[in-house]
């Protein structure tokens, strides 16, 4: 734990359910860090310069308290997100938050979005900008049914990878 509370395990270690309920900080930005070293920071005004998407029909299963929606999330899908920074070959996306959550995809599963609906970048829920408490910018895994370990809230950093060789 650090002096806000917050876990300091690796953040893509497998981490428990119950959710932090308040945002790490304030700041909706984040930092993109790309295969070759160089990183940008991203706001949310870069993030609506790209194609937006609506998912329809995504749940938020939360196996501490309970299941919610249906939610039509809008965003940049994180294929489209990627690709606009990033236009070569890569492997794996993490997307971390500052609160010590996160999750990664494979570029294999962003190529093939099951029949859900593709992964989002979310700035968006029925219509609405999401506020900070919601996630601000939240990565949603429509295809996620039976947990909620993969709906990054306040995303912090995403580090594009290629070459992944595992230890
Ligand atoms: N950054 C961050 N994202 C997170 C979590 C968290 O603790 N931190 N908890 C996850 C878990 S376990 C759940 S159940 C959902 C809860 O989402 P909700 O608060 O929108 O219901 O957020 C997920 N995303
Ligand atoms: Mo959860």
């Amino acid at each position: 734990m650090n002096e806000q509370g917050y876990d300091l395990q690796d953040p893509l270690r497998p981490h428990r359910h119950d959710p932090n309920p308040e945002p790490p900080s304030a700041d909706v930005d984040f930092v993109l860090v790309l295969p070759d070293g160089r990183f940008h920071t991203i706001t949310l005004a870069d993030l609506h310069e790209l194609p937006a998407t609506t998912v329809s029909d995504c749940m938020i299963v939360s196996t501490g308290h309970g299941t919610s929606g249906p939610f039509s999330f809008t965003g940049v899908t994180l294929l489209v997100f990627v690709q606009a920074y990033w236009p070569y070959a890569w492997e794996e996306v993490e997307v971390i938050s500052a609160d010590g959550f996160g999750n990664r995809m494979l570029a294999e599963e962003l190529y093939r979005p099951g029949s859900f609906g593709p992964v989002l970048l979310a700035y968006a829920v029925d219509g609405l900008p999401l506020s900070r408490q919601q996630g601000a910018v939240r990565m949603v895994v429509p295809g996620e049914r039976d947990d909620a370990l993969r709906q990054v809230k306040w995303i912090g950093r995403i580090v594009v990878k290629q070459d992944v060789s595992e230890p």
